[in-house]
């Protein structure tokens, strides 16, 4: 790193040329920079949610298009991971304090095989700040761990993570036990993750594909109206 760039104020930056650094710095796999960078645009007034989806996963979005094309490699992706869950984890507290009514429960966990959770806690976040309690079962979950937690738990929804080709079809894999054990329709069950489209998820059985965190609120609140409407009319 240049003298240049180890001068750089981030407070000094304005909105905008604040946010291109925090790109490079998530790029650069720098934690402190980025809960800076965090903590500087919360004085600015900007909502959390802007601050997650504009400036972390913006950044996510370039560290992720550049470790496809063999420019970055997973000990830097790693890195960058690290840095952008610093910055989550300032955020999480400020987007659970919406004081949203109690919505429901969902059971949430990244798929056998695979390790990627950054989408899947960004999920969490979001659902936990939109009023649902979240019971997040963490990565590499077999099929076991997701039908004894969605029971023990009570919950309403199950939503799968999953970020590789390699791994999505293990989705079914569950969907395909909770129908064997003939408690498929007892609960909402959403999927997402980067390969997964609409078709996919149709395909294994889910309820719905959701392509970001925004929409699965939106989605689980839908799914739970509806419910709640079912069960007045019943
Ligand atoms: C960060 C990252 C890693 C980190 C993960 C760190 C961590 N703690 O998560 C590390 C370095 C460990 C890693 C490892 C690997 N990775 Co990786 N990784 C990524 C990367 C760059 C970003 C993923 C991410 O966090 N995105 C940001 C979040 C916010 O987005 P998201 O996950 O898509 O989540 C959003 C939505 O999808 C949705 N969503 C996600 N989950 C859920 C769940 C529910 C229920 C709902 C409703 C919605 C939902 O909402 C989220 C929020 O808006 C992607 C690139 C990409 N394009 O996705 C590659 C990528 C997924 N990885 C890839 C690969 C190949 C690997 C490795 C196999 C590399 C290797 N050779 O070892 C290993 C696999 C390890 C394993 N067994 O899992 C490939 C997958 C290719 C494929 N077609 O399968 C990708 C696409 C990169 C690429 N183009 O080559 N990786």
């Amino acid at each position: 790193m240049s003298d240049e760039e180890d001068d750089i104020i981030l407070s000094e930056l304005d909105d905008e040329e604040l946010v291109q650094q925090m790109f490079d710095d998530l790029y650069d796999g720098l934690k402190e920079e980025i809960e800076e960078g965090v903590n500087i645009l919360l004085e600015r007034g900007w909502a959390p949610y802007d601050i997650l989806t504009k400036a972390l996963v913006g950044g996510m979005t370039i560290v992720g298009h550049d470790f496809r094309d063999g420019i970055l490699f997973v000990p830097e992706v790693l890195l960058a991971a690290n840095a952008m869950k610093g910055g989550m984890a300032i955020l999480k507290p400020l987007l659970a304090e919406t004081g949203a009514p109690k919505q429901g429960k969902m059971v949430i966990g990244t798929v056998k095989g695979d390790i990627h959770d950054i989408g899947k806690n960004l999920v969490s976040m979001m659902m936990e700040g939109a009023g649902f309690e979240v019971v997040d079962l963490g990565i590499n979950n077999p099929v076991e761990n997701y039908i004894e937690a969605i029971q023990k738990e009570e919950a309403d929804i199950l939503g799968m993570s999953a970020l590789l080709t390699t791994t999505m079809p293990y989705m079914k894999v569950v969907i395909d036990a909770m129908v064997e054990q003939g408690i498929r329709d007892d609960y909402v069950v959403l999927v997402g993750g980067a390969p997964l489209n609409e078709e996919f998820g149709k395909a294994i059985g889910a309820d719905a594909y959701c392509r970001d965190a925004a929409v699965a609120v939106e989605t689980a609140k839908e799914f739970i109206s509806r419910k709640h409407n079912q069960m007045a009319a019943g």
